[in-house]
């Protein structure tokens, strides 16, 4: 069929019309196609920015130098030394840090098992080196030696001392208890307290008094050693008076051979240190005790002591032993020989 010339103008003018609509309408399906993706993407995009700014202001906390996280109770020790709660490791072995409470150094024991108490050979050995006035029952209540576990823990490096006892007296408006007939001296540890007055600083301080198994822990470390720097006695290592005159405790840290393998200072001699625990009259604790994070027992009338003082004479090579242990009345601040004071304990 021949078509005339208005017709044909008419055919292209619609068949341009047509292509014209089919290429916009692709372009608006490609535009919605780009659009939607980019829109959620962008909606993803601000939620993953959103949590990664919450997750990094959680991580990056800013705390002040050296200061630990807060202290909570250590009254709920695991079921038992295979237990499944991973133990918090926020340290290394004897890394140091400082309890901004009351500027105190204290070093790091880690958690695990350790050798407590001493057995009937260690006992008989101590006998062979010592004044035939020392007894084999002294040490009754040390025993059976047993495996002990322990959360990891912080300890006060050195005994409390005078200038920190002060600010706490201070802060808190009690009396300084009497002081020793050498005077205070700022550097030496606090002398005279009674276990309530020791309790009271450590709460001050954020901190609790070490239960008697974390004391041993610190001053013997995990290989039951005798003495917190080995098995042999030397009297160059600690503040005593087996053959020399002192006339009181020493500085706190005058001798830094005789630390602990935690690098606890003074855990033999210079001042005899409270701990948490009632101490068992009847020295039959150990036998009985639980064998992770013991606590003592419930209840008795005295206080477990332990360490030694300077003042103990040649008793000092049985007393100064990490495994000896001693009990005293609480209410008493000043011991017959020597000195009387405390080291704090927190837990991370
Ligand atoms: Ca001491």
């Amino acid at each position: 069929m021949q078509l005339t010339p208005e017709e044909r103008r008419r055919i292209y003018e619609e068949e341009e019309a047509r292509i014209r609509a089919e290429r916009q309408a692709r372009a608006r399906a490609v535009r919605n196609w780009f659009t939607v993706p980019v829109n959620l993407a962008l909606v993803i995009a601000a939620v993953v920015l959103i949590a990664l700014i919450v997750l990094l202001s959680k991580l990056f906390v800013p705390t002040p130098q050296g200061a630990i996280r807060p202290a909570h109770s250590s009254a709920s020790p695991p079921a038992s030394a295979t237990s499944s709660r991973v133990p918090v490791s926020p340290a290394k072995a004897g890394e140091v840090r400082t309890n901004p409470r009351d500027g105190a150094k204290m070093v790091w024991v880690p958690a695990g098992e350790f050798l407590r108490g001493s057995t009937d050979s260690e006992v008989a050995a101590m006998l062979r080196g010592n004044p035939k006035y020392v007894q084999a029952s002294w040490c009754d209540s040390e025993k059976p030696q047993r495996r002990i576990y322990l959360d990891g823990y912080w300890i006060y490096k050195y005994e409390v001392t005078v200038t920190q006892y002060r600010r706490f007296c201070k802060a808190t408006g009690r009396a300084m208890p009497d002081p020793p007939y050498i005077g205070w001296k700022n550097d030496r540890p606090v002398d005279g307290v009674t276990w309530q007055d020791a309790a009271d600083y450590a709460k001050w301080a954020d901190a609790s008094l070490p239960t008697e198994a974390q004391w041993e822990k610190a001053a013997r470390g995990t290989d039951g050693r005798i003495f917190p720097w080995g098995n042999k006695w030397n009297p160059s290592r600690c503040a005593n008076s087996v053959k020399r005159e002192l006339d009181g405790p020493m500085p706190v840290g005058s001798y830094p051979k005789g630390a602990s393998p935690y690098g606890c200072c003074d855990m033999a001699g210079n001042a005899v240190e409270w701990c948490a625990d009632w101490y068992d009259d009847d020295e039959t604790y150990y036998a009985t005790a639980p064998s992770s994070n013991p606590t003592g027992p419930a209840e008795g009338r005295s206080r477990v002591l332990r360490g030694g003082s300077w003042d103990f004479g040649s008793a000092a090579l049985v007393t100064f032993r990490c495994a000896a242990r001693g009990g005293g009345d609480p209410e008493k601040g000043v011991p017959l020989y020597g000195s009387q004071g405390f080291r704090c304990v927190r837990m991370p």
